[in-house]
């Protein structure tokens, strides 16, 4: 199935020109509207100011789609949870029944990769959750981290999350996490998780250098860009982390399972913080298109 590219982005492509892919879960599921088509548009032109064109990705119709009109982006962000949130395992259902779908970070890896669109920038990648061993519930985008070439640039992994699990997942999938000019794994809200990346760089050259070497090496998969929330929007651990454990114990209460647990669980952070975590994860994204539309001008040079 082929991926239907808006015309700036097919002719970006072409041309070597750079081009960030973004995606479109977080748009229908990660925050409310208005919210979340404001943010989706000024990250798209977060990205055309440092030299890119930004391609957000979904499933519209049944049809794979990098490069959403503003139309489109306004429609998602109205209809929100309406949308179907899709992950590989969804790909077939709703490319097989027409559907429309909202992106997650695997099946925007997916779509990307399939559309040759090298960077990608979210929020942030889904991981182990905490209490994995019980639950089973692993992110399917660490197993698509496996799979498609593509650098994602994260502020880490959410900090809902059992991070040194994901640390240690990734490690034996062999996918490299390099801590864009920290020594640190982001934790999402946060700066610091007090854990260390096993690699690190200082520029979106020496990025580029590395996802470069990765393919060279006939090593697919991905290469994760750990980008850390610049430090004034930052909300730190010790703030956040008894907000997080209330709103997972909320989650069990609720039953709550599968696909949901996410989406539910950054609402009701959103609902205790008083909208100071919706600013927080506003800033990071935006940091993360600046950083990804660097990487991006900086591969598509050679
Ligand atoms: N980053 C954000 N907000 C989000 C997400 C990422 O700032 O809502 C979404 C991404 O689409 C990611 C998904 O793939 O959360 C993870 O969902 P799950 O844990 O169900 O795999
Ligand atoms: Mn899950």
């Amino acid at each position: 199935m082929k991926v239907i590219l808006s015309p700036e982005a097919s002719a970006a492509l072409a041309a070597n020109q750079p081009v960030v892919a973004l995606e479109s879960t977080i748009i229908a599921h990660g925050m409310a509207y208005p919210a979340n088509v404001e943010t989706a548009l000024a990250v798209e032109q977060v990205v055309r100011e440092h030299g890119a064109v930004p391609a957000t990705i979904a499933v519209i119709g049944g049809k794979l789609k990098a490069g959403l009109s503003r139309g489109e982006i306004e429609r998602f962000g109205r209809e929100g949870p309406g949308i179907m949130k899709v992950s590989v395992r969804d790909l077939p259902f709703v490319a097989g029944r027409a559907l429309d779908g909202a992106t997650t970070v695997a099946a925007t890896m997916r779509i990307a990769a399939m559309a040759g669109i090298p960077i990608f920038a979210t929020g942030g990648m889904g991981g182990v959750h905490r209490g994995a061993g019980e639950t089973f519930d692993v992110s399917a985008d660490l197993t698509e981290m496996t799979h498609s070439n593509v650098g994602l640039v994260t502020a880490g992994a959410k900090a809902i999350l059992d991070l040194p699990l994901t640390l240690e997942r990734l490690e034996t999938d062999g996918v490299p996490v390099i801590g864009y000019r920290t020594g640190e794994f982001p934790a999402f809200y946060s700066r610091s998780s007090g854990l260390k990346v096993p690699m690190r760089a200082d520029s979106a050259a020496e990025v580029a250098d590395i996802m470069r070497s990765k393919w060279e090496l006939d090593l697919p998969g991905a290469v994760i860009v750990a980008n850390p929330i610049p430090e004034e929007d930052e909300i730190p651990a010790s703030e956040i982390e008894p907000v997080i454990v209330a709103a997972l114990a909320e989650a069990q209460r609720l039953g709550i399972f599968g696909k949901d647990v996410t989406p539910f669980l950054l609402g009701e952070i959103v609902k205790a913080t008083k909208g100071r975590s919706l600013r927080a994860n506003i800033a990071l994204v935006k940091n993360n298109a600046k950083v990804a539309a660097e990487i991006a001008v900086a591969f598509a040079r050679g």
